[in-house]
């Protein structure tokens, strides 16, 4: 039997559940890519703070490509269960903040007008990196903008304005740095190509927050959903696992109400910058430099990465010597401590979060994960052995010839690496004409030490 409202009484009464009348919260927020991500972080703290009182906060939850994620959750009418691990230790609560879910490209009229709706206030998005459609010089690419968000939100933005509705706050939560800024840039330059009538509503109406997000969450597995099955007695196809651990810090500017999400732990903060780069660079940039190094000497899961001690020591010093001393904290933010919390962390085996799942993407990932960090110490000429490792490893990793390289750029990057070969793709990729140039550009010693880690 499947999870639903009419199984909910099935489900025992050790998992905990949302206490608020479900059916009386009108849909406030549209999100944008309802992957396991946002079911995890930002659809749990919002139910949370329905418990809480905070009302007509329902998510309509989009999805831009695939129906699996509407598959999963329109049979169950939006119902999940959000599991949190750690050690031998779980905890499951029924989640029940998403409302609807749509399939843009099965219906876009829908998603228009959901955002066209006096109700929605906010529209959030887990799009990942890819599904901002940014060059790797930072400008937005037309072809792939289409495809992604861009025409929904313009179309929905243009019905509100038709019908003299207030604009809506543009919530990114996804890792890239500045997030607010960027999508404002990005969304902006689609404006001025495809609908130049609203750039000025949308600059008066419309506020784009920066946030930064936290909450390390694997893929679901099918062992996952039968061991869950076995606990609660119903299936949930759309069960997400994840880490107790979360964080949330958002920058205080909406254009309209919001739900006090602070009730529930989130921070709400001047500037996030302080932790949205320690975040990027720190925990974001470890991982990256375990999937590929670890892929590298055939590990699978973050936890046997981190404990094998070769791969320990690069990660200390990559976010202890490397990392750290290229930020400046805010106020009370001690890097040696988010540090040692990341490692327990990483070193969780409950999560079995695969490498292969953060080795996707790469070339979106790691100019700021990685190659912000790179050109912030080769101005002062230090050093970064770690992340040099880190970077041969995904060079070879994107060469492809050992597993298939998941990455919007996995052509590009194979087909460089066919013209370059090894004594050339790290100037292809890094010097001054590199694909990379516009974030880093490697000098002479470090393109050499490059290239010798590869040949
Ligand atoms: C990971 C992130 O897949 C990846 O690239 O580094 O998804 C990471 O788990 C989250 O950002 C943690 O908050």
């Amino acid at each position: 039997m499947r999870l639903s409202p009419a199984s909910l009484e099935r489900v025992p009464p050790g998992v905990d559940r949302f206490a608020y009348d479900r059916k009386a919260q009108d849909i406030g927020i549209v999100h944008f890519g309802l992957g396991a991500f946002h079911r995890a972080h930002q659809a749990w703290y919002t139910d949370l703070c329905m418990d809480e009182g905070e009302r007509g906060w329902g998510i309509c939850g989009v999805s831009l490509r695939s129906p699996t994620v509407a598959e999963q959750l329109n049979p169950q009418d939006g119902l999940y269960t959000l599991t949190e691990r750690s050690g031998d230790e779980s905890a499951t609560r029924v989640i029940g903040a998403v409302r609807e879910v749509l399939v843009a490209p099965q219906g876009p009229e829908k998603v228009i007008a959901r955002l066209g709706s006096p109700d929605v206030s906010i529209v959030s998005f887990t799009v990942t990196e890819k599904g901002y459609a940014r060059r790797p010089d930072g400008s937005l690419d037309l072809a792939a903008a289409e495809a992604s968000f861009y025409p929904l939100l313009t179309a929905g933005l243009r019905l509100r304005r038709e019908r003299e509705l207030p604009g809506l706050t543009l919530l990114s939560c996804d890792n890239l740095p500045a997030n607010g800024r960027e999508l404002k840039r990005l969304f902006g330059e689609w404006l001025a190509a495809h609908a130049p009538d609203l750039v000025g509503w949308v600059a008066a109406e419309c506020a784009f927050p920066c946030s930064m997000v936290d909450r390390i969450v694997p893929a679901t597995t099918a062992a996952d959903l039968d061991w869950l099955e076995r606990r609660i007695g119903v299936r949930d196809e759309g069960a997400i696992f994840t880490e107790r651990f979360s964080q949330w810090v958002i920058e205080d500017k909406f254009a309209g109400p919001r739900p006090r999400w602070e009730r529930r732990g989130a921070q709400l903060v001047g500037d996030v910058e302080p932790y949205e780069t320690a975040k990027l660079r720190m925990l974001n940039g470890a991982h990256s430099a375990l999937a590929y190094c670890g892929l590298e000497r055939d590990h699978e899961f973050v936890h046997q990465a981190i404990a094998d001690p070769a791969l320990r020591g690069l990660v200390e010093r990559l976010m202890r010597q490397e990392a750290a001393t290229s930020l400046t904290p805010a106020p009370g933010q001690d890097l040696e401590a988010y540090a040692d919390a990341l490692l327990a962390r990483f070193a969780d085996p409950a999560l079995n979060h695969r490498l292969i799942q953060i080795a996707m993407d790469g070339s979106q990932k790691i100019p700021q994960r990685w190659l912000e960090t790179l050109a912030y110490h080769q101005r002062r000429g230090s050093p970064c052995p770690a992340l040099i490792e880190a970077l041969a490893a995904w060079l070879k990793h994107v060469r492809g010839d050992r597993r298939p390289v998941d990455d919007p750029m996995a052509v590009q990057l194979a087909n460089l690496w066919a013209t370059e070969g090894s004594g050339g793709i790290a100037a292809a990729m890094f010097g001054p004409q590199g694909l990379f140039a516009q974030t880093w550009q490697a000098d002479e010693a470090t393109l050499t030490r490059l290239t010798r880690r590869l040949a």
